[in-house]
């Protein structure tokens, strides 16, 4: 095969990401709805805010933004999770962090397939925040045996799926019509299926275990839960969602609402109860019901840097040690308002999170920079000097606090349950087949290689300081 009838992965990626968005909006008409509200709100507030249009535009993220998503799936065996990574890999996308949900009385433990690299990023950076169920968490071991028993019976794939899967990876990429294939049969994973592979009697035993564990088990495929759009206000779309006729969550979470937004902000609104047959002692079909898609939105921010990131989480510890954000928002004002006040700790211009060491940013050259003939400053002197100018990274990744709390939203509020913590990324990355990426330092990779596009007027050895 020549190596010109390739398609990229980030073609793939993007048409893949479009296809799903259209199966979801289909699948649940909200999603629609939440959509176009997000297109207003953005449409308004870059109108508002022209400074920020530019700035979006010169480093190529405007684009991005209308078709950005986000989706998530769980899924219940190793084997699943392993083929999921050589499928997301056709997409370029690769798992990027390890988050323990066990901590939030959720029994997954999960990562981030994603685009990685700043072009990948900028073409198309469709995510998915991908959990695999820990049986091992479960304390009854007949239902865990059952359970397993069921996980390795179903099939996730089509047939023609996997084999395109090993013609990609045997080849290098597909070409254009292998590539649409792959789309559609890919696609097939996702779909949400109406008919259960448990009787109504396991489902609620599962049900009763865990609703996680229910959603996870009861079904042919790992249905996507939700998709998220990115907006450019979050706290606008929230407050129109009523509007709409969508009751978001009570609170909004991550950090509060800021001039220099960091890292990310999301709110969903309640999966609704969906109409499903359960397989009946007869082998006739029983109706019955189950709760697990949603929708939901982010906003995201600058990038924290290892120090960043443990500022925010001490502010985010702080706050909550003060005020528990209760699951029928009944505290949300007050919880709102110590957050606000906690966080005034984290610096909110983009000079001062940058000077703190606390963000990740691009540095460019200015036209009057690129007009200046090569001398050595440092960077300080040059960006004072406006030869050199500098833009957020945007966080591409996900918050386990924040995961927790949209898992939890979505399950219902009695769904709280204790697990003794055990975060074991040795078992996730055997079972995935890989280890997972650092995501510090694929930003500061990033940040470093826009530093060296900048030598010249830059002295390298300075900027490092
Ligand atoms: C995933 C929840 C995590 C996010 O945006 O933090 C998530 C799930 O409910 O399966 O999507
Ligand atoms: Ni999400």
């Amino acid at each position: 095969m020549q190596a010109n009838s390739i398609l990229s992965a980030d073609k793939i990626r993007s048409d893949f990401s479009a296809a799903m968005s259209a199966m979801y909006r289909d699948e649940v008409p909200t999603y629609g709805t939440l959509m176009a509200l997000v297109a207003t709100v953005n449409d308004e507030t870059l109108a508002a805010d022209p400074h920020l249009k530019d700035r979006l535009e010169a480093t190529d993220s405007l684009d991005r933004i209308s078709e950005e998503r986000h989706g998530a799936i769980r899924l219940g065996t190793p084997e699943e999770l392993s083929m999921m990574r050589r499928v997301f890999a056709v997409m370029g996308m690769f798992p990027v962090g390890y988050y323990d949900l066990s901590t939030a009385g959720v029994p997954v433990h999960s990562t981030a397939f994603r685009p990685v690299g700043a072009e990948s990023l900028s073409r198309n950076p469709f995510r998915v925040f991908t959990s695999l169920l820990r049986l091992d968490l479960i304390a009854d071991e007949k239902l865990r045996e059952e359970a397993a028993a069921v996980l390795a019976a179903r099939k996730i794939f089509t047939d023609e799926a996997v084999r395109l899967v090993e013609k990609a990876e045997r080849d290098g990429g597909l070409g254009e019509d292998a590539a649409a294939r792959f789309v559609a049969e890919v696609l097939e994973t996702f779909r949400w299926h109406d008919h259960a592979i448990v009787s109504t009697d396991m489902y609620k035993r599962l049900h009763d275990a865990h609703r996680l564990i229910a959603d996870v088990v009861s079904f042919k495929g790992p249905h996507i839960n939700h998709l998220t759009p990115r907006t450019l206000d979050i706290d606008k779309v929230q407050a129109r969602m009523p509007e709409e006729g969508i009751a978001p969550k009570a609170i909004v979470e991550g950090p509060p609402t800021r001039t220099c937004p960091i890292l990310l902000r999301q709110t969903s609104f309640k999966a609704l109860e969906e109409a499903v047959s359960f397989i009946g002692a007869d082998g006739s079909w029983q109706k019955g019901s189950h709760t697990a898609r949603f929708g939901e939105i982010e906003q995201r921010g600058v990038a924290l840097t290892p120090k960043g990131r443990a500022l925010y989480d001490k502010l985010l510890n702080d706050t909550r040690a003060r005020v528990r954000p209760a699951a029928d928002g009944s505290n949300a004002t007050e919880y709102e308002a110590e957050l606000a006040d906690v966080f005034k700790a984290f610096p909110d211009t983009w000079d001062g999170i940058r000077k703190a060491g606390l963000g990740y940013f691009r540095y460019s050259l200015t036209e009057k920079g690129k007009a200046s003939s090569g001398r050595s400053a440092n960077l300080e002197t040059a960006i004072e000097a406006g030869l050199v100018q500098f833009d957020p990274i945007v966080y591409e990744d996900f918050l386990p606090v924040s995961a927790a709390g949209i898992f939890q939203s979505n399950l219902g509020d009695d769904a709280t349950q204790d697990f003794v913590a055990s975060p074991n990324q040795v078992m996730f990355e055997r079972d995935l087949g890989a280890t997972v990426l650092d995501e510090f330092a694929h930003y500061a990779g990033i940040e470093r290689a826009s530093l060296e596009k900048c030598l010249g007027i830059v002295n390298m050895a300075a900027a490092a300081e």
